[in-house]
């Protein structure tokens, strides 16, 4: 690797003209992009090739399935993590090209929703950290989830072509291609006594694998692998040979049948119709990453009697839970193992992460389209659930209940978390309170049967990406307090205790968050034409816009402030600025008129003269990964206001957590725990708790209406809902208003209103008092090392994948 900036100007600058073929004064940004990227994979397998790791090779390899892998850019992370930022900024600098620039052209990979495949990247991150030989196993979407525009105040969704100029860091394998079969039929065969299934008559398509090179941090030689894989016809002839009979419409509708596979990342994130192409979608990247890995592995084994000893199979929610089926059949029709032994070795082999608890969400199938699309994983599904309800019977014969929410095929569905619980040797929730509640409630009787599988994983983030690499400033005044450590060692910026009291920190700790203020504001005047005051306290909500996330209780918290205002501009002290960022799902019409009120407050509050300074209302296009790692560093106050119980974890209270902003939440998911971390005096929360939300729904003791008639501020705003007050159209916002009133606001927002307006009053006046508001701030950071993924990793890796960490510390 590059000792100095000189050696690495003369290989760039060598690089550059053997691939570009002209002088780098005439090469255009991306051309200079492209060559870095393509100089660094290149020098990185010249030393890796250098490195003897023989020795030391990790016997037991993890696969980590996931439908979505939320990567974001990967250069910047990737020049930290090799060591190398300053002598390649520097460098560039002097042949006049700058780094920022460079980083600029890289696309956002935007493979994945949000929470999910986000921290499918960062455990990525974490396994190649740690030294475990991890991988990523997903689909090359040709376009990533969707770009949001904002026109008139309305959501609207502009293809994402993040291939466009290509994508320099993928290696396409097409010798490691796979064969995937759909439709067709199974024949059986009695072969000396023994029943043998051929899958006859399918649709093959190609799977053809492009390579991602993952680079961890002070250990850039030891690379992982993320894996995504294309559909592809399975060979040109084939369709000329129909194009040449004169099927013209069949040869061109076999091609795009096969393209729509890998086509485009769905953009539901629940509630998703079960479509075909979907299925198809599941199937696809199991069987892709199934063959290889098998294949691998018989080719370094031998057999796969040992499989399970080698290999863990991870299953990031239910989306991969064909894995299970999969395996068997491989192991049944294509090894020839009997039933008993490929059940084990499957079940030992896989272990499966639940992520959500809404009903919406959990996937279900209907068996027809099962059965013509996968006929032989239908069958083997059937047997599964038939042993399944075999044992069940011996063992619980007269629990009635069990039989009827366990089973995998009910009425005409199949139910992909039954499958998944049924099929693997572990099932996670992701904070406690969440495995708590699958343990109680989703899938209490799933726990009477598996109580052994059942374990609790908390999410964790990349602090080297959400901090180190999104907060340079911060990194930096952290690094010369406590040293480096923390970077390696997430629970050392502990140490930051120390500096409680010294106040020459604290202020420069107010500097740098002001700083990332002055940046933020400095982007949304350029952006929008909207002045903010970095003096002011940014509240920021950012996630996926959801019902049960409760932007809309903010947005009601924004219209009390303001109407407050109007009578008294003096009625509330100090400055606030609130940001929101997310997407909605094209097809969830609730979510996008909450986007259409948000921008009709901001809409009104920013242009009112009279409480200009007092009062502003962001709305931040298209939330990505590299805008979120803007936003963080900036943030003072975190909204973390799901209902209780419906938020599996987030991760995007951790990220500001560790940025320094404070958190003002409900006692949901990971929030509880980031409450126990830093004590009571250090977070804002409200609002009911989970087993209340459970006992009044059970019981329906909430009516909605005695909140509007007993509160006259919330009425006053509900009213302001569907009148001319901020919508010409009065019926805009009809929708809202009716789910909270006629509808009995399923989300408790006007239920938690009066306690949220405390608490956000609380922590606004904490935000007057500098010296307590930094020491908070601090003490957030401080106590925001367990959120890192290099801790979830190493619980996954000892309890669930049984994989050892190279890396001791
Ligand atoms: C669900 C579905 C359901 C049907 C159709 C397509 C589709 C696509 C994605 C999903 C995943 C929803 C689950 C999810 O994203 N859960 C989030 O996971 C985060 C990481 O564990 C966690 O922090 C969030 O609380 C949780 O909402």
């Amino acid at each position: 690797m590059f000792s100095d900036k000189n050696s690495f100007k003369d290989a760039y600058l060598e690089k550059f003209a053997e691939i570009k073929g002209k002088p780098i004064e005439e090469g255009t940004l991306w051309d200079k992009y492209h060559t870095l990227v393509v100089l660094l994979k290149e020098e990185i397998s010249l030393c890796r090739a250098f490195t003897n790791y023989a020795e030391n090779r990790p016997s037991k390899q993890v696969y980590y399935f996931s439908m979505e892998f939320l990567i974001g850019k990967l250069l910047h992370n990737y020049l930290i993590n090799i060591g190398i930022q300053d002598i390649v900024a520097e460098g560039l600098g002097e042949l006049n090209i700058d780094l920022r620039d460079l980083l600029a052209q890289e696309s956002d990979a935007g493979l994945g929703n949000g929470g999910l495949g986000r921290l499918a990247a960062c455990f990525l991150d974490s396994m190649a950290f740690l030294g475990i030989a991890g991988h990523g196993n997903g689909i090359r979407y040709k376009y990533g989830l969707f770009e949001q525009k904002i026109v008139n105040g309305y959501q609207t969704e502009v293809a994402d072509h993040w291939l466009k100029n290509g994508y320099p860091w993928e290696v396409r394998k097409p010798d490691k291609a796979i064969v995937v079969k759909y439709k067709g039929n199974v024949r059986a065969e009695n072969l000396k006594g023994r029943l043998v299934f051929h899958h006859e008559n399918y649709e093959p398509v190609l799977a053809v694998p492009y390579d991602i090179p993952i680079f961890s941090y002070e250990n850039p030689f030891l690379i992982n692998n993320l894996r995504l894989w294309s559909a592809e016809p399975l060979s040109s002839e084939l369709d000329l040979a129909l194009f040449n009979q004169g099927n013209f419409t069949q040869a061109l509708s076999y091609k795009s049948e096969v393209e729509a596979i890998s086509y485009i990342l769905y953009p539901e994130d629940s509630n998703l119709a079960g479509r075909e192409l979907r299925l198809k979608q599941e199937y696809f990247f199991v069987a892709a990453g199934l063959g290889a890995i098998v294949r691998s592995y018989k080719k370094s084994h031998g057999s796969l009697k040992d499989f399970s000893q080698g290999v863990s199979i991870h299953i990031n929610d239910t989306h991969p839970a064909l894995c299970i089926p999969e395996l068997i059949r491989i192991l049944l029709d294509e090894e020839g193992m009997d039933w008993e032994e490929s059940w084990n070795i499957t079940v030992d082999a896989i272990s499966y992460t639940n992520h959500t608890v809404m009903p919406e969400a959990l996937e279900k199938w209907p068996l027809d389209l099962f059965k013509n699309l996968l006929p032989r994983i239908t069958m083997i599904i059937e047997e599964i659930d038939r042993r399944f309800k075999e044992k069940l019977l011996r063992r619980f014969f007269n629990s009635e209940e069990l039989f009827e929410s366990t089973p995998i095929i009910k009425e005409g569905q199949i139910y992909m978390a039954n499958l998944a619980m049924i099929g693997s040797h572990s099932v996670n929730g992701v904070a406690k309170l969440h495995t708590e509640i699958l343990k109680k409630h989703v899938f209490k009787d799933f726990h009477r049967i598996f109580g052994y599988k059942f374990t609790n994983l908390t999410n964790g983030v990349n602090h080297r990406r959400f901090l180190l690499t999104a907060n340079p400033a911060l990194s930096e005044l952290i690094t010369e307090a406590i040293g480096p450590g923390w970077k390696t060692n997430a629970a050392q910026l502990a140490k930051l205790h120390a500096f409680r009291e010294d106040s020459s920190f604290l202020d420069q700790l107010a500097q740098v968050k002001y700083q990332n203020k002055v940046r933020l504001a400095e982007m949304i005047q350029e952006e929008q034409g909207v002045l903010i005051d970095p003096h002011s306290l940014y509240d920021v909500h950012v996630k996926r816009i959801h019902a049960y996330k409760r932007q809309l209780l903010n947005v009601l918290k924004i219209m009390e402030l303001y109407n407050r205002l109007l009578i008294d501009p003096e009625a509330v002290q100090g400055g606030y600025t609130f940001i929101f960022g997310g997407k909605a799902a094209p097809g969830y019409h609730y979510a996008k008129s909450i986007i259409k009120l948000i921008h009709s407050v901001a809409e009104k509050v920013n242009k009112n003269p009279g409480i200009q300074d007092k009062l502003k209302v962001i709305f931040m296009e298209n939330f990505n990964v590299s805008l979120a790692e803007r936003i963080y560093p900036a943030a003072d106050l975190s909204e973390q206001i799901s209902t209780a119980g419906k938020e599996a974890s987030g991760t995007g209270n951790m990220k500001f957590m560790m940025n320094g902003a404070l958190t003002l939440g409900t006692l949901d998911g990971a929030n509880v725990e980031i409450r126990e971390a830093v004590g009571d005096d250090h977070i804002f929360i409200f609002g009911l708790t989970a087993d209340e939300v459970l006992t009044s729904n059970r019981n329906r003791t909430y009516k909605s209406w005695d909140e509007y008639h007993t509160n006259p501020r919330l009425r006053q705003i509900l009213e302001q809902l569907h009148s001319h007050h901020f919508m010409e159209n009065a019926q805009e916002f009809r929708a809202i208003y009716d789910s909270l009133l006629l509808y009995n606001d399923e989300f408790y927002v006007l239920k938690d209103f009066e306690s949220y307006i405390r608490t956000f009053e609380e922590a606004a006046a904490r935000y007057e008092l500098p010296k307590k508001w930094l020491q908070s701030s601090l003490h957030n950071i401080a106590e925001s090392g367990i959120f890192s993924s290099d801790r979830t990793i190493r619980e996954y890796a000892h309890q669930v994948w049984r994989v050892r960490c190279r890396r001791i510390e």
